[in-house]
């Protein structure tokens, strides 16, 4: 297994917009074990593909107190949803920052899991919010879209002189 790198706001690739998988076969497992393995070392209660520059539509998610009950979602779709709730999310992609977000109380998703096959379900609360978070990533979008230009402009400018000093110090 291996670690994989994070790409931090405002990296250009993070606005990539993920393809649908067609194969989902044992390089495609190989590479969830990894995505699993990062989240779970950041830690991180989800990744999506995409913060890792592979831009194919997957997310893996681990809501749980333990650490011991791993989603992954092929493809996923909100089929519905319903409600408002407010949230403070962090990202990994925006390491450091919280800040409220409004997304939809409660979803029902269908995606493919692991194995092809597919599946819904439905949450609310915290795997809720994850879920629209993650969906929201392969379609290129961060949290901080959701705040006023000024709040995102200040926490752009301070990630990038950050990544630029830790980037001078591993030298
Ligand atoms: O670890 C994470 N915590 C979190 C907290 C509130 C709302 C969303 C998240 S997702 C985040 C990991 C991440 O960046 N996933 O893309
Ligand atoms: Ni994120």
């Amino acid at each position: 297994m291996a670690k994989l790198e994070i790409l931090h706001f405002p990296d250009k690739r993070l606005r990539t917009k993920a393809v649908d998988i067609v194969t989902i076969d044992d390089a495609l497992r190989l590479f969830i074990a990894d995505m699993y393995e990062t989240m779970y070392d950041a830690p991180g209660i989800g990744l999506a593909a995409t913060q890792v520059n592979f831009h194919k539509r997957l997310i893996v998610i681990d809501v749980s107190e333990d650490k011991d009950d791993p989603l992954c979602l092929i493809n996923p779709a909100i089929t519905h949803k319903d409600g408002v709730e407010t949230m403070q999310e962090g990202c990994l992609s925006v390491p450091g920052f919280y800040e409220n977000v409004e997304r939809a109380e409660h979803i029902t998703v269908k995606a493919l899991n692991q194995h092809g096959e597919a599946f819904e379900l439905t949450a609310e609360g915290l795997l809720a919010v994850c879920i629209q978070h993650e969906i929201d990533h392969l379609d290129g979008k961060l949290f901080v879209d959701y705040l006023s230009p000024l709040k995102r402009n200040r926490i752009r400018k301070k990630l990038i002189r950050t990544d630029k000093e830790l980037a001078q110090q591993a030298k």
